[in-house]
């Protein structure tokens, strides 16, 4: 385990036939909840795709950044895949079960600035993060915006667990090594993060 900032990071934790194995689920996941490009709350879209699985899903428009129990497109989201259910449970035992799967797609050129995850409603829940595919440059911070950060490349079937004091963290994807990995045939980065949302 390496610790960055109070953040657990594993890695390659999951082996390449569970990560094929979830890149597949997720691709399901996908067909049923299609990827869209949040905007922010200043209406610039952002360069991550997004959907979720679960009984609600992570959405950002000009009316800001919020859980909602639809997909943009009226559908409900989907339900999280068991496979993902059963690495929660076997990473974070004591936990209570996670209400939503956000996933993130990393194109070429894809970053995700610093910011903190607080639409949740129990900060005492811990985050559990995959990432497959691309490798990605990660960096924390502290819990005030601007502190002195660290840095930690995450690869495919990395899962990082997030919780206690860094739960609260600054953190964001600084960029994506497009085409570092063959997991994915047309290349890219997948983050799943787990969450107990209310
Ligand atoms: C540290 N995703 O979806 S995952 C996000 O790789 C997000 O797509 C990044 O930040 C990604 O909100 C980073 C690792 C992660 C997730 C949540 C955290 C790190 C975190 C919450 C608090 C501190
Ligand atoms: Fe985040």
């Amino acid at each position: 385990m390496i610790d960055v900032k109070g953040v657990s990071v594993f890695p390659e934790a999951l082996d390449a036939a569970e990560q094929a194995a979830l890149v597949d689920k997720l691709r399901g996941v996908a067909q049923v909840a299609p990827l869209f490009a949040p905007e922010t709350r200043f209406g610039k879209k952002m360069s991550v795709r997004m959907t979720s699985a679960g009984s609600c899903g992570w959405v950002s428009d000009r009316r800001g950044y919020r859980y909602e129990p639809t997909h943009p497109s009226g559908q409900d989201w989907p339900g999280i895949p068991d496979l993902l259910l059963e690495i929660w449970r076997a990473v974070v035992p004591e936990a209570r079960p996670p209400d939503t799967a956000l996933v993130n797609f990393y194109g070429d050129g894809a970053k995700m600035g610093m910011h903190q995850d607080r639409d949740e409603a129990d900060f005492t829940q811990p985050v559990v993060s995959i990432s497959l595919g691309d490798e990605a440059l990660f960096r924390v911070g502290g819990t005030e915006r601007g502190g002195k950060t660290e840095s930690c490349w995450l690869r495919s079937g990395d899962v990082v667990v997030i919780g206690g004091a860094a739960r609260l963290a600054y953190h964001g994807i600084d960029r994506v090594k497009h085409g570092s990995s063959m997991l994915l045939p047309q290349g890219g980065r997948i983050n799943v993060t787990m969450r107990v949302v209310t």
